[in-house]
């Protein structure tokens, strides 16, 4: 793919996702400044192209970091958020400050400064439970959490700015993204990177609930590669793409797949389902598909294969 534009700034380019994305830049030849403000993100994501880019520990709460990094920037990719669902229900007004504000902050610093296209991550949440599947973007959001009003918000004013300012805006909304650099640290981590620590240690998973429940497990390099495409196209301007697979896996499958890679035979343990817990998630990925031309890349076989190696090389 031959990307249009060469100066580009990644918010939350330590993190799990972004780091990926800043690795594809600077493989396209790109100028890439990160900005980062470590709470969640971690240089060792970056190790690889540290010394070919440009990184600032700061935030996007900070208007004047914001104003000096965005500058001379033609594309902007928005990660930077608190990413954790069960830390936006906790703490929903601090939270904002961050998922919505600083949201804000980084579109007006756009806009002041002629960027001419920001892609913002969102998420599934938005859909909430509501029953229909696949979740399609037509359908009436749902959110059921702070972080999900937060994306939604966001969603609305990256709208708001295409029409009102014509700034260029594409948001993304991720199913479950897995793969290297996902911390498995926290009890709310991703499954997969959850479960690979266990299988690694010879530790049965517990799965909540019955384990069939499903989800639309994306592997980071195609989140990546839907960044890039929503970046470069034309049509995508103003619009709202879901990014998954459209195939899910029950939980139950899931650990079979990662077992058998392990070599490890625990069966896993089950508890309650988790409060909150929605059944089944599937993304409908006609409109990127149609529109960006996306096309996941890699089988949830050979993902999950990448991803388990990563964590045993040492995560
Ligand atoms: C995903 C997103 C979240 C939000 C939400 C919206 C991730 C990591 N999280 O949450 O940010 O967008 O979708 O719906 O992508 N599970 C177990 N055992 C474990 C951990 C999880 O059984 O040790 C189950 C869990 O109960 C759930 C499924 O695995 O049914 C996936 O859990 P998750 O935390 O990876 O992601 P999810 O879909 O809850």
């Amino acid at each position: 793919m031959a990307l249009k534009f060469r100066k580009a700034l990644v918010t939350g380019g330590a993190g799990f996702i972004g780091s990926h994305l800043v690795e594809a830049l600077v493989g396209h030849g790109c100028d890439v400044t990160v900005l980062d403000n470590l709470a969640s993100g971690n240089l060792a994501n970056l190790a690889r192209v540290q010394d070919k880019i440009t990184f600032v520990k700061g935030d996007i709460k900070d208007d004047r970091t914001l104003s000096r990094v965005a500058k001379g920037c033609e594309v902007v990719f928005h990660l930077a958020a608190v990413v954790s669902v069960t830390q936006t229900v906790k703490d929903p007004v601090l939270s904002a400050l961050v998922n919505e504000m600083g949201t804000l902050r980084v579109l007006d610093a756009a806009r002041k400064h002629g960027i001419r296209r920001v892609v913002l991550s969102s998420s599934s949440a938005v859909y909430g439970d509501a029953p229909q599947l696949p979740k399609s973007e037509s359908m009436t959001p749902a959110p059921m959490s702070p972080y999900a009003v937060q994306k939604l918000t966001n969603e609305y004013y990256a709208e708001l700015y295409h029409r009102l300012y014509g700034l260029e805006t594409v948001c993304l909304r991720y199913f479950n993204v897995y793969g290297p650099h996902q911390d498995p640290s926290s009890p709310y981590s991703g499954v997969i990177s959850i479960f690979m620590l266990r299988a690694i240690n010879d530790q049965a998973p517990l799965i909540y609930g019955d384990g069939g429940q499903t989800r639309d497990f994306v592997f980071v390099k195609d989140v990546v590669q839907a960044n890039l495409l929503a970046a470069t196209h034309e049509a995508a301007s103003g619009r709202v793409f879901n990014v998954g697979t459209s195939n899910s896996v029950s939980i139950n499958g899931l650990w079979e797949l990662i077992a058998r890679l392990a070599g490890c035979r625990l069966p896993a343990k089950h508890e309650a389902p988790r409060p909150g817990d929605i059944l089944h998630s599937l993304a409908s990925i006609q409109r990127a598909k149609e529109l960006l031309g996306f096309q996941p890349a890699i089988t949830f076989e050979e993902g999950l294969r990448q991803t388990f190696a990563w964590y045993r090389q040492g995560a």
